[in-house]
């Protein structure tokens, strides 16, 4: 007799044979028997979460920090409802999302008679946020639909898949045996393509590197060093690029593209050689107007090629694979006079970021460094600090280190980086602003359970406060719906089972947040944002009263 498993098993074994040790989502009777099979091995684990949303960006965060890719279990219907929000998060950010849903059975599936959770539509729906999604019928498809999910996951541009597996066939039987996965090649360069990638790379000197989020990992970032030291050219990153080259290295330029004389230093280069970024628009359109010289594009994803900006030559790859061959031939060093004039600049710029952002937001970004310098992981929410020194200033010197709601979404820092607190088993320190905090506060008891290494920080300015300053400008000075009534964070944290400590203005922030540091649970740490000198540019909170 060929031994038997239920389709739940197989699942389960899946999962285990791809190497992923953490589930996080909430049961129900539509996924019952996948929990029981989870809790029947040694080999894989459940975080249990308080809301599916915050679920599906915990395993998010877990696939943004161990470059393989994150499981979130649902319900059927409102379960996966829930967790819309976390695929629509990891394909903005390009990671590897596998959404886990139940359905109804198979004889009332796609009825609408009105069964329990019923979503008729649940397929569409994952569709809109996923590049594949497997919908299995019979308990023999359940195997292989899954596996297929997650290879077409592991190839190409990364990003979320799903599968949804009826009721029935998760406790029916099956002699399907699990088979192993085939991990897709890296996508490598064209030949002749990469031939005029290096002709035009060759005929260039004053040469500028633009690197993205597609540098996740210390591999492509090695391939990138030796490349940038072979061409002697400085190296800008995006915002989800940082993290792709040493910060101590006197090529890394950082974050600087959107800065006015950096943005025409780049104009004036002969080749921008862009890798894996798709030149993702800020608000209002404004960062996306930018002259680019000639520029080379590589990138994993063709469409992506042209998209925003035409490229002389378009190298469809993925990013050590191309740097890896371009690197083999000879090319040389490039022009040391533009060289010397981006350091110079940027550096300059620096300083004046680090002047605009007022002493207060100094000290703290000086807090933060040290911390990070000494291994701890950061992940921010959308907050003003966030986006006022912790996309440019602050030092992140991991490939694939500074993880955030990419779409600009508030909120999910907090499961992001309880994603990353669980995948790594390393104190992550987690930046938020008190509203975005709110939307999965909830979290905090999840983060007390298994005790997880996070120290939660909150810049408190009660209110949704980088909205104030636009309003601000725009409607004759009337504030709408912008001031909130918080609680206490500090008694909240507590009352969730996490120490909370309360910082009232800066020059307490250094010991409290080694305190918070230091110890190897959860810790939240409440700032007054009030009480700091504000950023260049950021309108205060109205007193009150006025
Ligand atoms: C899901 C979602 N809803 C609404 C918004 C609009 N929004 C952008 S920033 C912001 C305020 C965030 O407030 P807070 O988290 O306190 O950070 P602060 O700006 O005060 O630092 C809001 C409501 C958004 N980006 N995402
Ligand atoms: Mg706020």
């Amino acid at each position: 007799m060929p031994s038997s498993k239920s389709g739940a098993e197989i699942v389960v074994d899946t999962l285990i044979e791809a190497g992923v040790r953490h589930v996080f989502g909430i049961v129900s009777i539509h996924n019952m028997p996948i929990v029981d099979a989870i809790s029947r091995s040694d080999d894989i684990e459940m975080i249990t979460a308080r809301h599916e949303g915050s679920a599906a960006h915990m395993a998010d965060g877990y696939a943004r920090a161990t470059n393989n890719f994150g499981v979130v279990l649902g319900s059927t219907g409102p379960g996966t409802t829930n967790l819309m929000t976390g695929l629509y998060e990891a394909d903005f950010a390009s990671s590897r999302l596998l959404a886990i849903t139940g359905q109804a059975e198979t004889a009332f599936y796609g009825k609408g008679k009105g069964y329990v959770h019923e979503a008729e539509n649940q397929k569409l729906m994952l569709q809109t946020a996923t590049s594949v999604v497997a919908s299995p019928r019979y308990v023999q498809e359940v195997g292989p639909a899954l596996k297929g999910v997650i290879e077409t996951m592991l190839g190409g541009r990364p990003g979320p898949g799903a599968i949804e597996i009826p009721i029935d066939l998760q406790y029916e039987m099956t002699a399907d045996e699990v088979r192993p996965l085939r991990i897709p090649d890296a996508v490598a360069p064209d030949p002749e393509k990469l031939a005029a990638a290096v002709s035009l790379i060759g005929g260039a000197s004053k040469r500028i590197i633009l690197a993205g989020g597609g540098i996740s990992d210390e591999t492509a970032r090695n391939a990138l060093q030796t490349f940038a030291e072979q061409l002697d050219a400085p190296v800008i990153t995006t915002a989800n690029g940082k993290g792709a080259f040493p910060v101590d290295h006197p090529l890394h330029m950082g974050n600087a593209l959107m800065r006015p004389p950096v943005k025409a230093l780049v104009s004036e280069a002969d080749l921008l050689i862009s890798i894996a970024t798709r030149f993702q628009a800020g608000t209002g359109g404004v960062k996306i107007k930018l002259d680019l010289p000639t520029m080379l594009h590589i990138d994993i994803e063709p469409k992506n090629i042209n998209l925003t900006f035409a490229a002389e030559v378009g190298l469809v790859s993925d990013a050590t694979a191309a740097l890896t061959e371009l690197s083999k031939n000879t090319f040389e060093k490039g022009d040391a006079q533009y060289r010397e004039k981006v350091q110079s600049v940027v550096a300059q710029t620096n300083v004046n970021m680090r002047e605009g952002i007022g002493p207060d937001h100094a000290k703290a970004l000086d807090i933060f460094s040290k911390h990070l310098e000494d291994g701890v992981l950061f992940v921010r929410d959308s907050t003003i600090p966030g986006y006022n020194w912790g996309n440019t200033l602050l030092p992140i010197d991991n490939a694939g280190g500074y993880i955030f709601p990419t779409s600009g979404a508030i909120g999910p820092g907090l499961p992001l980086g309880l994603g990353v607190a669980v995948a790594t088993g390393k104190r992550t320190i987690i930046m938020h602003g008190d509203g975005g905090f709110m939307f999965h506060v909830g979290e905090l008891a999840t983060a007390a359970q298994y005790q997880l290494p996070a120290v939660v920080v909150i810049f408190n300015d009660g209110g949704y406060g980088v909205l104030r300053g636009l309003q601000s400008n725009q409607f004759d000075g009337r504030f709408n719906e912008t001031e909130l009534n918080t609680p206490d964070f500090v008694k909240l944290a507590e009352s969730m089972g996490v120490p909370g400590l309360y910082v009232d203005n800066v020059d307490e922030l250094e010991e409290k947040l080694a305190d918070a540091v230091g110890r190897s649970g959860p810790v939240l740490v409440e700032i007054n944002a009030n009480n700091m000198v504000p950023i260049n540019g950021v309108v205060p909170a109205p007193s009150k009263g006025a």
